[in-house]
């Protein structure tokens, strides 16, 4: 079936200049891009899109870094798009992600990983509509 996922490019890999290399994996791996939109991340914004994380421990470091630079949101289109980027990225953990994956060539730690992907068909869906909706129904950016 064809699906939609979202991925972020997060501030680590932008301020390192990987976002090229990131962006010519997904494509060699098959994905079309279909919306794609660099954007400084507000404090609000970041904390509303994580906000199933918000009791965790490391929520608040979380919120800082994706608010500390730039990231580049994208909407990627491929047949099984959300487990396939799940698999390109690799695990959370850049040190447990396997060879060859985007973590495991881009990531520094846990926190500092690279990329983001939807984990599944509804966190899909909410996080496209969360950045790409039209405006009068988007979460995200200060609309
Ligand atoms: P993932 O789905 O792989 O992005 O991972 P999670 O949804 O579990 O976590 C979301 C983000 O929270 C991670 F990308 C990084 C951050 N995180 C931490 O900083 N520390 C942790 O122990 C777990 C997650």
């Amino acid at each position: 079936m064809i699906e939609h996922t979202l991925a972020i490019i997060k501030p680590d890999a932008m301020a390192a200049g990987h976002a090229k290399d990131i962006i010519s994996h997904i494509k060699k791996h098959g994905f079309t891009i279909v919306e794609q939109e660099t954007m400084h991340l507000s404090k609000r914004d970041a904390q509303a899109f994580y906000a199933e994380h918000k009791d965790r421990g490391f929520f608040g470091e979380l919120v800082e870094f994706m608010i500390s630079g730039p990231v580049t949101v994208m909407v990627l289109e491929k047949e099984n798009a959300i487990a396939d980027w799940r698999k390109l990225m690799g695990a959370t953990n850049p040190a447990e992600a396997e060879e060859g994956t985007i973590r495991k060539l881009f990531g520094a730690s846990k926190g500092e990983n690279a990329t983001h992907g939807s984990d599944s068909a509804a966190a899909a869906e909410r996080e496209i509509d969360f950045f790409f909706a039209e405006p009068e129904e988007q979460s995200c950016c200060s609309h």
